[in-house]
């Protein structure tokens, strides 16, 4: 069961007029309830049976990345327990919006997991995902940003008392308008309950269209209690964070995160990302697009064609 507040649609004309510009993979996948959350609270959660994807494959990922995370860290890592020793960051690696003080963190990303296996470039490209994403976004101009797992475990610091509230879209000038410039999703790889680190979010925040004010943003926050499997979708300007893990164990997710084709990606992928593991997913065209493979911009030579003289015979002289 999801739980977050879900309130009434507005009267509005504004989400009437978005809502019928529902694209026809949204009718196709029977998406209009969650685009039409998607409109009034800026996030909605998709379940398993209607994204498709199998809770054996969220099994297969959980123990693919707790494998990665003991190779990068150096200790076993378990859901019942998280890391199996006591584990610190370098002071000069803390990162903003975490703590000051480096060993009260309790999280970190693994990266670029499009690299990784096949099952995340499937992922990635999920159907129900794209067809949100693309009605935030825009549909031939939606791109791959990054796609990295949060690894938690438990502490009671979090993102501290601000509880890491922000919009994906904060480095982007004001104003903002209704398109999302950027957009998310984050894949439940673990049950997300409130003392157990779920994500924090302020309802119709996306509307705002500005970064997080505090304190109001702290107070109309609200946890999204949902389980395992579940597809958390949000508007970079929805405000959100997460609350800290208060009991043992962990809480893994997957963060697909996408882009208009204007924006910066956070990963690269058009110079760096291996074009055989492109092919070998469920649609590599797709895979293909959404990495910008064959984007026009940005060009390393000159890209535009070049008018040349036109050699004439020599006209006869006067
Ligand atoms: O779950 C979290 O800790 C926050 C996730 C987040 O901010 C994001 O995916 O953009
Ligand atoms: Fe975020």
């Amino acid at each position: 069961m999801v739980k977050h507040t879900e309130r009434a649609v507005p009267d509005s004309t504004q989400v009437k007029t978005q809502y019928a510009n529902r694209s026809q993979a949204v009718v196709d996948l029977g998406l209009e309830h969650y685009v039409m959350r998607l409109e009034v609270d800026g996030l909605c959660v998709v379940p398993p049976e209607v994204h498709g994807v199998p809770i054996s494959i969220f099994d297969d990922m959980v123990n693919f990345l707790l494998a990665k995370a003991e190779q990068l860290v150096g200790c076993k890592f378990s859901l019942d327990k998280g890391p199996h020793a006591e584990v610190a960051f370098q002071s000069s690696q803390s990162r903003s919006g975490l703590a000051e003080d480096p060993s009260k963190i309790t999280q970190f990303l693994i990266q670029q997991l499009c690299g990784e296996h096949r099952m995340f470039r499937d992922l990635a490209i999920n159907a129900t995902a794209i067809a949100l994403m693309r009605h935030l976004i825009g549909s031939k101009v939606m791109r791959f940003s990054s796609n990295n797992s949060f690894i938690k475990w438990q502490g009671d610091f979090g993102y501290g008392p601000s509880l890491g509230l922000h919009a994906d879209q904060s480095a982007l000038p004001l104003p903002w308008g209704r398109t999302a410039l950027t957009a998310n999703t984050n894949w439940c790889l673990t049950d997300y309950t409130l003392d157990g680190g779920a994500f924090a979010f302020v309802p119709g925040s996306h509307r705002f269209a500005c970064r997080p004010e505090f304190p109001r943003a702290v107070e109309q926050a609200v946890p999204v209690e949902a389980p395992k499997g579940s597809l958390i979708v949000f508007h970079g300007a929805t405000w959100h964070g997460a609350y800290p893990r208060k009991i043992p164990g962990m809480r893994i997710s997957i963060a697909n995160y996408y882009r208009h084709m204007m924006v910066n990606s956070q990963e690269e992928y058009r110079n760096s990302f291996d074009r055989a593991l492109a092919q070998d997913c469920e649609d590599p065209e797709l895979f293909r697009a959404l990495s910008g493979f064959k984007d026009e911009f940005p060009y390393a030579t000159q890209s535009q064609p070049i008018p040349k003289v036109v050699e004439r015979a020599a006209l006869p002289e006067r």
